[in-house]
């Protein structure tokens, strides 16, 4: 028997599981859409004239590339008007996003980083999707920012699509991780791997290095050692990555263990950390732990915290449950 594409997955979760709903079913198919007509663009890269800088800054600060822009409005397309969604949040849009006038209201609200890692875009270097959804409050129409501020253990989904070599979605329903891959001639997302498990151990950390001075002691202590190898405390060399694309390193990890580390770092005090919770934190962090990871800011349960700003950062360690145990241990 042929392995099923994501639609006929998704129908069985909701026909013989009632795991998700035919609402939730059709804002998976949404993003699963968006995301292939985000593929085909970067896929374009300086083809379609879509690299390189937008000329305008984003709620974080950070310089836009055309491409956050364009994929952040693909995924407004396609999401805003499928009557599966109550409200939209994104990396790129400050405020939460009002549904076109007419909209039919959805039970659900999706936050997403249209292209993480889009500084890697113009080097030709794997980006992503990530998406969370929510349930929206009961009963109300009326949508606020409020409403998207709750804890990452509410989320009823979360995935990512990573557009490397080949185009992956990884999802969780909250019954474990699967992963689809594209079939690019057949434009359709084959399922290709269920019950995706990161090992306990492992000999692989990713850090950005460069930050080295501005940790805190625990973290120090922890990376020291790893480099330390064989010689010192661990007894094992370790091996490191680190592919600034974080779908990219979640992916690895996921795929083969490891520990992601973007710790609170004092190279600007103002900021909690440099990854925001709503969208990136949180849905990774699902994930993670739905693969038998653990995932803290060192310390405390990313999926615990109260938010409490659309675009909050937050610490993150996540991956190989003992190594992310150890680490954050220090911090006690
Ligand atoms: P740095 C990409 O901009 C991102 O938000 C994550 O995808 C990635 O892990 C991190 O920032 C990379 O940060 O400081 O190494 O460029």
């Amino acid at each position: 028997m042929s392995a099923p594409t994501l639609s006929q997955y998704l129908l069985n979760k909701q026909c013989h599981h009632s795991v998700i709903t035919p609402q939730l079913e059709q804002l998976i198919m949404q993003v699963s859409i968006a995301c292939k007509a985000i593929g085909i663009t970067i896929g374009k890269g300086a083809l379609a004239g879509v690299l390189g800088h937008a000329g305008s800054e984003n709620i974080q600060g950070e310089e836009q590339k055309k491409l956050d822009i364009i994929t952040n409005d693909i995924m407004l397309a396609a999401t805003s008007k499928g009557g599966c969604v109550a409200g939209l949040a994104s990396e790129e849009m400050e405020d939460i996003y009002p549904l076109p006038e007419g909209a039919r209201l959805g039970d659900y609200l999706m936050l997403f980083d249209p292209l993480d890692g889009s500084s890697n875009i113009d080097v030709n270097v794997s980006v992503g999707t990530i998406f969370s959804i929510l349930h929206k409050p009961e009963g109300k129409t009326d949508i606020t920012t409020e409403d998207f501020l709750q804890a990452g253990t509410k989320q009823v989904c979360a995935g990512y699509v990573v557009y490397g070599p080949s185009t992956l979605l990884v999802l969780t329903l909250g019954h474990g991780v699967d992963c689809f891959t594209l079939d690019r001639e057949l434009g359709e997302f084959i399922l290709t791997e269920t019950g995706m498990t990161i090992p306990e151990d492992t000999k692989e950390f990713a850090i950005n290095m460069s930050n080295m001075r501005f940790w805190e002691q625990p973290v120090l202590r922890y990376v020291e050692e790893l480099l330390a190898g064989k010689t010192h405390v661990r007894g094992k060399d370790f091996n490191m990555r680190w592919v600034a694309s974080m779908v990219a390193d979640v992916h690895r990890i996921l795929t083969r263990g490891g520990v992601f580390m973007y710790p609170y770092d004092v190279k600007d005090a103002s900021k909690a950390g440099k990854l925001r919770l709503m969208y990136e934190a949180n849905p990774m962090s699902f994930i993670v732990e739905q693969a038998g990871g653990a995932s803290t800011t060192g310390r405390v349960r990313i999926l615990e915290i109260q938010p409490t700003g659309l675009h909050q950062r937050v610490p993150v360690i996540l991956g190989s449950k003992n190594e992310v145990e150890l680490v954050t241990g220090y911090h006690s």
